[in-house]
């Protein structure tokens, strides 16, 4: 099925799946892949993964999803994504296309990469970036490569927290944010993937960005004080490292906070809460997943910490200011 732009048309994802299905079905994915998989995929040939990375926490469970997927051969499987895998991985399940440096996974996405209009389900990370990716694979070579370069610039903008610089960026972002508390976010984020399509394929007319605009403008009434509060009492407070104690906030958007910092010349921005400490970073050289010896993405990792204290944070702050020197 294709609309008059040659867009597949889209379908949210429910959670019952009817006999026959046509067209591509599009599911956000809130973390890593769980246990429905299996089930939600029965009646699919063509599985797309995108933007989600291994169970960081539970390697055993992304191993079992990926013997499965071996197991089932009549269907075609491709897991696109941008965290980092381990070589081991990589190297053993031929359904990943995983690059550990992408800034984003948008980048990796191929033209080709849909292959059948109907049967297919495209799973994506329920972010910016996943969203992006999502819009690309189904748009395939519908659009003009500077439209696709547009939208790569976009989601690594967002993933890399430097989305405050860029108006366009910084509307999608704001609205995925709102969207991710929606009560039928995945509704939600379906109607935001609809737009971006709409959007590319109509020459980026931003007319076609009337619910982005309309939730990026409820982002600014309901998250943006709350996020000012935050950036205006760090805990520490050096120029390249900023720290703030994030325990008891909610509605604060912390990526919000990191594209502020970095935007100001931060290089580093520490938060604390009950259960760890997160650590973020400016997109450039430096790789945290392998400085922390953690899972992750390169410019942001979490480590878990039972009782949490200053003690820790100060253990990173002289770990970080090792790696400047
Ligand atoms: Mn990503």
């Amino acid at each position: 099925m294709k609309n008059k732009n040659n867009i597949p048309i889209l379908k949210p994802h429910k959670p019952k799946i009817k006999e026959k299905e046509t067209g591509v079905t599009f599911c956000p994915v809130y973390g890593p892949l769980g246990s429905g998989f299996t089930k939600k995929t029965k009646h699919y040939s063509d599985v797309i993964i995108l933007d989600v990375g291994p169970n960081f926490f539970k390697i055993d469970k992304t191993i079992e999803l990926l013997e499965e997927i071996k197991l089932r051969p009549m269907k075609t499987f491709k897991w696109i994504d941008h965290h980092n895998w381990s070589q081991e991985l990589i190297d053993k399940y031929k359904c990943l296309k995983v690059s550990n440096s992408a800034e984003s996974c948008a980048e990796l996405i191929d033209t080709t990469d849909l292959e059948a209009l109907s049967r297919t389900i495209v799973f994506y990370g329920a972010d910016c970036d996943g969203l992006i990716s999502a819009a690309l694979v189904s748009m395939g070579k519908s659009i003009s490569q500077e439209a696709r370069n547009e939208l790569i610039k976009i989601a690594k903008l967002c993933d890399t927290a430097r989305f405050t610089q860029c108006k366009i960026a910084n509307i999608l972002h704001q609205a995925v944010y709102m969207a991710r508390f929606n009560t039928d976010s995945y509704i939600m984020m379906n109607s935001i993937l609809q737009e971006i399509i709409n959007w590319a394929s109509n020459k980026m007319n931003n007319k076609c960005l009337k619910l982005i605009v309309n939730l990026s403008k409820a982002y600014d009434e309901n998250i943006l004080p709350n996020n000012i509060k935050i950036l205006n009492s760090p805990i520490v407070d050096f120029k390249h490292i900023k720290a703030f104690n994030t325990a008891h906030m909610a509605y604060v958007d912390l990526s919000y906070i990191c594209s502020m910092l970095y935007q100001d010349g931060c290089k580093y921005v520490l938060f604390m809460n009950s259960g760890g400490i997160s650590i973020n970073c400016k997109a450039g050289n430096i790789d945290l997943t392998k400085e922390f010896n953690t899972c992750g993405i390169k410019h942001k990792v979490y480590i878990p910490i039972k009782n949490v204290g200053i003690k820790d944070l100060t253990y990173i702050i002289d770990r970080l200011e090792d790696i400047r020197r």
